[in-house]
């Protein structure tokens, strides 16, 4: 038996859609990992970044992996540059052809330079906990200790970011 972990999907640059297809298919063909259940894709206003980017395609994968947390991640990055990712020339929260956000890996809380679990910014995204919400709402989250479902209540009640 693998671990369970969650991954973030997102694009907002090119045939979105196609391209978050696209990913899943790879992430399911990958050595040691498959995709278990996929939400809804649901799309929203671009939350921070430069002004004037188009609205983002999100969504979230269940997987089941083999692989340790830092080689899912290698994983990630190099599905992200297989679908035209840049990074080296992009702005900070500037528009992608696809990101892909390791948000838990089990109930691994981690703080190394490259990987962060769970994802940082995972509790203050609807674009996130939405989509998690719809998958897994009893899911406890390792640092918290609360569920997805409370976590996304307590957003709705204080954000202003738009889903479409
Ligand atoms: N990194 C550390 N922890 C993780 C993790 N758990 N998962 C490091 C993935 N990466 C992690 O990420 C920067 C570095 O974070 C990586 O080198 C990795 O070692 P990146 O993908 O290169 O760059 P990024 O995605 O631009 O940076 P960042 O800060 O992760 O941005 P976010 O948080 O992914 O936000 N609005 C809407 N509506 N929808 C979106 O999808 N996405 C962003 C990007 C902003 N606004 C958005 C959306
Ligand atoms: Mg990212």
């Amino acid at each position: 038996m693998g671990v369970r972990a969650y991954v973030g999907l997102g694009s907002n640059l090119g045939e979105s859609e196609a391209i978050l297809d696209s990913a899943c298919t790879s992430l399911h063909a990958a050595r040691g990992t498959r995709v278990l259940r996929r939400s809804a894709n649901l799309r929203s206003a671009p939350v921070g970044g430069p002004a004037g980017q188009l609205d983002y395609h999100n969504g979230v994968v269940e997987l089941e992996t083999e692989l340790q947390a830092e080689e899912l991640l290698d994983l990630l990055q190099s599905i992200e540059s297989d679908h035209g990712r840049r990074r080296s020339t992009e702005q900070r929260w500037g528009s992608r052809t696809l990101d892909l956000d390791l948000l838990l890996y089990g109930e691994v809380i981690s703080e190394s330079k490259r990987l962060v679990l769970p994802h940082p910014r995972l509790t203050g995204r609807m674009f996130v906990l939405v989509p998690l919400g719809e998958l897994q709402p009893d899911l406890l989250l390792p640092h918290s200790g609360e569920t997805v479902q409370t976590h996304l209540e307590r957003l709705r009640e204080s954000t202003s970011q738009v889903l479409r």
